[in-house]
């Protein structure tokens, strides 16, 4: 790689990024059932109709995986807590071993010297929440907020920062108007009322966490590099649509208290009552913003089709096993465009980016050490022109569960046989290590 360490601000901090049901195994410790192993028991809607029973057994195995961490040289782990393990029916009695486990994994981290990010949502609805309409249902703000205390008040005195979700567009827009993930619907009313209802559970539970005096909290979006696929004015409208929907409907939300004027244009009619009176709260300060950053969009316009009227365009460059196209320079450009737009100098952390590589012999990924490679210098550059990024996580520490498409897209540094349940560390792991070990002081 041809950056180092010595590359980077001082205190940047290189970590690795997991989440708990792609990882834990949910079977294990007295979880409640979510609404992912109920969309990927149904025939169709996962490869293999695979689940996060076992996953990477993370669950048994997670002194082993934090060595991997350490054994490289991290400074950092971004891990999520599962509220189905913690609140088996998502409210009342909470699972003691549930919350034992995460006492156990934060104190593992800090005694390896690793920083434990921590995200409360990433992904898993527990099944009674989801049987009352889950994101759909405006007391969700509630729930959340109740759980964020439930396991704070456990874990809150050491971790390092806690974000409330993990990409609120895949929670609400990819789940409820795409259909690609649970509760996997394609309704644009659901979908209105959950882009909105996300932004509210994450600024009630904003509130509960400064009321319980924690700082260092904020929120993980996912943007991508959306782009007309023709100059033709059409398709620059689409690109505005899709660009308001993706990568401006939280931020603007959050960082200024309103809805973009595009995506309102397909989506005010279905959103609550009173949605405007939600806003000062979701937009309450902030102590840093996560980017998870993957690849750009090309998108054109659909004549004669209801809003928003877009397609993807697949595009010329090389592309990860997931079809997704490399594109190192749009990370470069959001993080240019947060600072700019949105978050001036607050804290920055690009707490996911990755690739997905098929399985190879003897573990070799040079592929993927090249995408990392590409995006840190992307970073690099981003930090250059004066963005105050503090670190990076790759996504992932291991081969796991990959939503929709099961075992098959390893994203991971570590490859997992998942017959065996054996940890490999790739070659991409090794090249990572090298990159950010300490320099003994001459
Ligand atoms: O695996 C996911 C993760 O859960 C959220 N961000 C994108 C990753 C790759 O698709």
């Amino acid at each position: 790689m041809k950056l180092r360490r010595a590359d980077f601000p001082t205190d940047f901090m290189f970590g690795a990024a997991t989440a708990a049901y792609q990882i834990e195994g949910h079977s294990f410790g007295g979880a409640g059932p979510t609404h992912w192993d109920t969309f990927s028991a149904t025939p169709g809607n996962v490869v293999g109709a695979e689940n996060g029973a076992i996953a990477c057994d993370h669950y048994h195995r997670m002194d082993a995986d934090l060595d991997l961490l350490s054994d490289a040289g991290m400074d950092a782990y971004r891990f999520s807590t599962s509220w189905a393990r913690v609140l088996p029916d998502g409210r009342g009695t909470p699972n003691q071993d549930g919350l034992d486990f995460y006492d156990r994994l934060v104190d593992g981290c800090m005694a390896r010297g690793l920083k434990p990010f921590q995200t409360l949502y990433h992904w898993e609805m527990p099944s009674a929440l989801a049987d009352l309409g889950g994101w759909t249902n405006p007391d969700v703000a509630d729930w959340m907020a109740d759980y964020a205390e439930v396991i704070t008040r456990r874990i809150g005195d050491r971790v390092h920062s806690i974000a409330t979700l993990n990409e609120p567009w895949c929670v609400s827009y990819l789940s409820h108007f795409l259909g690609h993930h649970a509760p996997g619907l394609r309704d644009i009313r659901a979908t209105a009322r959950a882009m909105h209802h996300v932004n509210k559970a994450h600024g009630r539970t904003m509130t509960r966490l400064r009321d319980m005096g924690q700082d260092t909290c904020g929120i993980v979006l996912n943007f991508e590099a959306t782009q007309a696929a023709s100059d033709i004015s059409a398709d620059r409208r689409a690109a505005a649509t899709q660009d308001a929907t993706h990568n401006r409907w939280f931020i603007e939300a959050i960082a200024k208290g309103h809805y973009p004027a595009e995506a309102l244009d397909g989506l005010e009619p279905h959103l609550p009552a009173n949605w405007q009176d939600d806003m000062a709260e979701i937009s309450q300060p902030i102590d840093f913003l996560g980017v998870n950053y993957y690849t750009r969009g090309l998108v054109q316009a659909v004549e004669n089709a209801p809003w928003p009227a877009t397609a993807p365009v697949g595009g010329p460059l090389d592309k990860t096993q997931m079809g997704w196209e490399i594109y190192p320079q749009g990370l470069q450009d959001t993080l240019i465009r947060m600072a700019k737009d949105y978050v001036g100098t607050l804290p920055m952390f690009v707490t996911e980016n990755g690739m997905a590589w098929p399985e190879t012999d003897g573990h070799a990924d040079d592929a993927r050490t090249g995408f990392i490679d590409s995006h840190l210098q992307a970073m690099h550059a981003a930090i250059g022109q004066g963005v105050n990024l503090q670190g990076f996580f790759y996504w992932s520490l291991l081969d796991n569960y990959e939503w929709a498409f099961g075992y098959e897209k390893r994203f991971g540094l570590v490859h997992v046989d998942f017959d065996t349940l054996d940890r490999t560390p790739k070659s991409s792991y090794h090249a990572l290590k090298t990159a950010i070990a300490r320099q003994d002081p001459a």
